[in-house]
Formats: C-alpha cells, sequence, structure tokens
C-alpha cells in the first residue's frame, strides 16, 4: 500500500445512506469536488478525501486500509466484523444518529411468538447470517439458515424458508408480506467507522478534528 498524507473516507455513493452521509460531512465544514466519474470526491480545504462506493465494500475497504474511515450502517459493519472472528479489524467511532432500523425476526402472520425456542428446526432466510447466527447460539437454538442476497421477505411464501431475519424500519414491506416482527435482534444506525488500529501520522490528527467537529455538529442536532 502507498503511504497517503490525506484521509480517505468511505461512503455509500447512492442508497439511503449517501446523501445524509454528505451532508453531516459538509456540515462538519469539508467542501468537496467532485471527480468527473462521480467516484471520488477531493476535499478542497482540509487534506480528506471521499470515495463513494456499494455500503457493501466499506468495511472491507477500512480493513485493507483503501480507507481511513467508512460511514455505514452497524448491520453492514457488525456482519463483517463477525465473518472475520479473533480478528478485531474495526471500531465504530461514532453513532450519527440517521439511517436507523433493526435487524428483526419475522414470522407469518398468523404464527404465535413464544420465543427463540420455537425457531429449532426451521429454516430462517437471511442476508445477514453471522448476526443471525450469532444470536442463535446466544439463544441455544438450532435452526437452519438460508442465506440470500436479496428479497428475503418473498422466501416464506415461496417455501424456501418457515421464516425471516430481515432490516425494518417502517415494518411496511413486513405487513406487505404477511409477516410480523417479532425478536429484535440488532438495532442499527449509520455509524462512523475506523480501522481497530488509528493510523498515527498526520492522518490520525485529522480523524481527531473531525471527530471534534462531529461531536458539535451531532450536539447540536440532539
Ligand atoms: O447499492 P448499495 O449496496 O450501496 O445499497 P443497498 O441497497 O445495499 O443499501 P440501502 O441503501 O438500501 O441501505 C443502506 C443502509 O440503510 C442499510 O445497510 C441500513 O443500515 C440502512 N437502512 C435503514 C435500511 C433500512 N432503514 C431499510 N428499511 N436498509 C434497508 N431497509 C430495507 C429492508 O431491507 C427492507 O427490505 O427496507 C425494507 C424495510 O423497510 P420498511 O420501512 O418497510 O420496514
Ligand atoms: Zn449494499
Amino acid at each position: 500500500m502507498m503511504p497517503r498524507d490525506r484521509l480517505r473516507i468511505a461512503v455509500q455513493k447512492s442508497g439511503r445512506l449517501g446523501d445524509p452521509s454528505r451532508d453531516l460531512l459538509s456540515r462538519c465544514g469539508l467542501k468537496f469536488r467532485s471527480s468527473r466519474d462521480k467516484l471520488f470526491c477531493f476535499g478542497e480545504n482540509m487534506a480528506v478525501d471521499l470515495l463513494l462506493v456499494r455500503d457493501d465494500d466499506i468495511p472491507g475497504l477500512i480493513a485493507d486500509g483503501v480507507c481511513d474511515l467508512g460511514v455505514v450502517g452497524r448491520n453492514v459493519l457488525d456482519e463483517a466484523a463477525l465473518a472475520t472472528p479473533g480478528e478485531r479489524s474495526y471500531r465504530e467511532l461514532r453513532a450519527l444518529g440517521f439511517g436507523g432500523c433493526r435487524l428483526s425476526i419475522a414470522l407469518p402472520q398468523d404464527e404465535a411468538w413464544t420465543g427463540p425456542q420455537q425457531l429449532a428446526g426451521k429454516r430462517i432466510a437471511t442476508t445477514y447470517p453471522n448476526q443471525l447466527a450469532d444470536w442463535l447460539r446466544r439463544n441455544e437454538v438450532d435452526a437452519q439458515i438460508v442465506t440470500l442476497s436479496g428479497s428475503v421477505e418473498i422466501a416464506p411464501r415461496l417455501g424456501t424458508a418457515d421464516l425471516i431475519c430481515d432490516l425494518v424500519s417502517s415494518g411496511a414491506t413486513l405487513a406487505a408480506n404477511q409477516l410480523r416482527e417479532t425478536a429484535v435482534i440488532m438495532q442499527s444506525e449509520a455509524v462512523l467507522a475506523g480501522a481497530a488500529e488509528m493510523p498515527r501520522d498526520e492522518r490520525g490528527d485529522l480523524i481527531e478534528l473531525l471527530l471534534r467537529r462531529l461531536d458539535g455538529v451531532l450536539n447540536v442536532r440532539e
């Protein structure tokens, strides 16, 4: 990896977190100029640049040292952290107060919920297999995890799973698919993440400065 003296932050290119992430950094006083391909934003008034990427790539970019920081859902960060057990790869530096949602278990609407034990032997569809496995282990439940890359909520109707574990915000998607939320596995929101080991050069000083400004902005918002 080439040494870098500018700080690099990965943010979602589009999607739910893209605009609020860049707004927040603007409110911290950072000014950016977009590259023509809109994949990179050059920091005009501080040595801080943005890389615009898919949210799923953000943990890997931090772990590989391509970016120093990232704005990503805690759901994505924790899933990546659980994929490499024993390694402390990431640090959640600040919760940012937007992109709120929860990772929950949802059952077909007509099924009663008596607790985690009723999931024993069932097939659970999810895009978050590591967090689901961790929750099942903590609850001492032996169930089958069906990992899907999307459209999890239709799996029970298709017969590929008995129930699901998915992100919920308003609950409208679950209702539209005749599912109901039961146990909440984790509460998520957008977070500022960094590597477990922070850079000790000028980039470390920039991170300190950015965190101070961020705390100012987040306190005003509360
Ligand atoms: O293209 P890219 O890979 O970057 O984006 P993406 O499509 O993977 O992610 P995106 O933009 O949908 O979500 C980015 C992040 O937003 C997630 O990782 C979460 O941290 C956060 N977030 C907040 C949500 C939701 N709320 C949310 N409701 N992410 C997804 N959903 C989905 C959920 O999966 C379900 O399908 O919305 C549906 C449920 O919404 P309700 O309101 O009907 O309950
Ligand atoms: Zn994604």
